[in-house]
């Protein structure tokens, strides 16, 4: 059964498995302040497999998805193989991050005009569609809608925009009944032989998105990461100048890490992470 690797992410890989499938294996590789951290977290490629597939159960009603399976490791989802559009598709619920930065210099974020006197982290009037470049290397660049409509065409970007806005409408929902903020996220969408948008790649993960804890949200300042806040905090305290290397973590960080990410997976599901890992299908519905 041979498996060819066909790329790389900065914590993922990718192989084909034959014409129609791939497959998405997430390690236990953690980045912060873009560095892949030589301390894996354990758990986490699990954590974020499972969850994909939560959601991409919960939101097959909105739009199809890629997942065909995710295997007895917990790590790997077998997936169709789409024509992936040439953009990210990012919806914003809350201003932080380079729409944060893009709001203070001019007001706007991706041509989204927004109301006057917004604070960081701010509840956005109405969640915003916040398209962006591919980057081969280094971070996505917004762009505008009209940027947008010449890589994909105006008439799919507008079932983009829709599909994505009801996505992280949805889930947002969703994670806020269990005490989770989803600020902001990023969607890879593409298409099938038949020419349908089709969800793919990871959706909803703390990777791929901003998880900000309920309780402790408090506009005017940055939020703390749900996940990665210890191990943010941990790094600052070291001197280290958020080059390569970075740092090794100590287990207490590691162990509370792991911890926030099992518990983002039971919240977010209500299933309790030792039966996902003895049989990962239980996410699925
Ligand atoms: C996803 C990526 C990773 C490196 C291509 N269903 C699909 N069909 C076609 N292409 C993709 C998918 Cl998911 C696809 N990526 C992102 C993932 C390592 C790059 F694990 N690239």
């Amino acid at each position: 059964m041979p498996e060819t690797h066909i790329a790389s992410g900065k914590v993922r890989e990718l192989y084909a498995l034959d014409d129609e499938r791939l497959l998405l294996v997430a390690s236990d590789r953690i980045s912060t302040f873009d560095v892949i951290l030589p301390t894996e977290i354990p758990d986490k490629g699990r954590v974020l497999t499972g969850l994909s597939g939560y959601w991409f159960t919960l939101l097959a009603p909105i739009v199809p998805n890629h997942m065909l399976a995710i295997r007895d490791d917990g790590r790997s989802m077998e997936c169709r193989r789409l024509e992936m559009l040439p953009i990210e598709c990012v919806v914003r619920g809350y201003l932080a991050g380079s729409g944060w930065k893009d709001y203070r210099a001019t007001g706007e974020v991706c041509g989204h005009r927004l109301p006057e006197g917004l604070q960081e982290s701010d509840k956005l009037p109405e969640p915003i569609f916040t398209p962006a470049t591919k980057a081969q290397e280094g971070h996505d660049e917004n762009i505008t809608r009209e940027q947008a409509a010449e890589l994909v065409g105006e008439e799919r970007l507008r079932e983009v925009e829709e599909v994505s806005l009801r996505l992280y409408t949805t889930a947002a929902e969703h994670a806020l009944r269990s005490g989770i903020i989803i600020a902001d996220t990023k969607f890879e969408l593409g298409l099938d032989a038949d020419g349908r948008l089709v969800l793919g790649d990871e959706a909803l993960t703390p990777d791929s998105s901003r998880f900000w804890p309920g309780d402790t949200y408090e506009p005017g300042r940055a939020q703390g990461s749900f996940d990665k806040q210890y191990v943010r905090d941990y790094c600052e305290t070291t001197g280290w100048d958020k080059t390569e290397p970075g740092p090794e973590l100590p287990d207490e960080i590691v162990q509370v890490t792991s911890a926030k990410y099992h518990e983002a997976f039971e919240r977010l599901t209500t299933i309790p992470f030792p039966a996902y890992l003895d049989d990962p299908s239980v996410a699925l519905g």
